[in-house]
């Protein structure tokens, strides 16, 4: 048994590693179950206007928040999986512009719905991963070189991430509300 260096690697460690990269995978999958049903909740429960509404200028409302995670799962993520696995070389990508890019207006139900969608897709494309493909690397335009198992536990980060920014939104008008208590937020002040 050798490293992709070629340096010999004793069996107790590798299966220690391909144990460890399974379990990986398994809580990142867990993560990108449960967000598309979180936002379902938030989407039919929160009120539009409280959903929309901009925590400070130039911040993202959950809203936002949403329809970036839906433009993401449309042209990010799952392109990344197909550029690791065939080890192609892949650009950057600027979230922040993308975010941006699409100002329709679908309603809170269809576009948690479409993320739904897409997600489902997404976990069947990850279905079909091998934990030993998680080593698989491609150079990513801005970062260098990446593996798939590094992308997959960003893509976990990203969602959790865009889903307490959109929390954190939501949660703008509470603390302006709650008069003296204001201080316990200190660490989710946002403007
Ligand atoms: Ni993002």
């Amino acid at each position: 048994m050798t490293t992709l260096f070629g340096a010999p690697l004793a069996c107790k460690a590798v299966c220690e590693m391909e144990v460890g990269v399974g379990e990986s995978l398994k809580n990142v999958l867990s993560v990108l179950r449960s967000t598309p049903r979180r936002w379902i909740h938030l989407a039919d429960t929160i009120p539009p206007d409280l959903f929309k509404r901009s925590p400070a200028p130039g911040e993202w409302s959950a809203y936002e928040c949403l329809r970036h995670l839906v433009d993401t799962e449309r042209m990010v993520f799952p392109a990344r999986v197909e550029y690791l696995l065939r080890g192609e070389d892949f650009p950057a990508f600027d979230p922040d512009a993308e975010g941006e890019k699409r100002k329709g207006d679908a309603s809170l139900h269809d576009l948690s719905r479409e993320f739904e969608r897409l997600r489902s897709k997404s976990i069947r494309l990850l279905s079909h991963v091998r934990s030993e493909e998680l080593g698989r690397t491609a150079r990513h335009q801005e970062l260098g070189m990446v593996s798939l198992g590094e992308m997959v536990n960003q893509w976990a980060g990203h969602d959790l991430m865009h889903t307490v920014q959109g929390e954190r939104a939501i949660m703008q008008v509470f603390i302006d509300g709650c008069g003296p208590w204001k201080k316990y937020f200190s660490d989710h002040l946002i403007g």
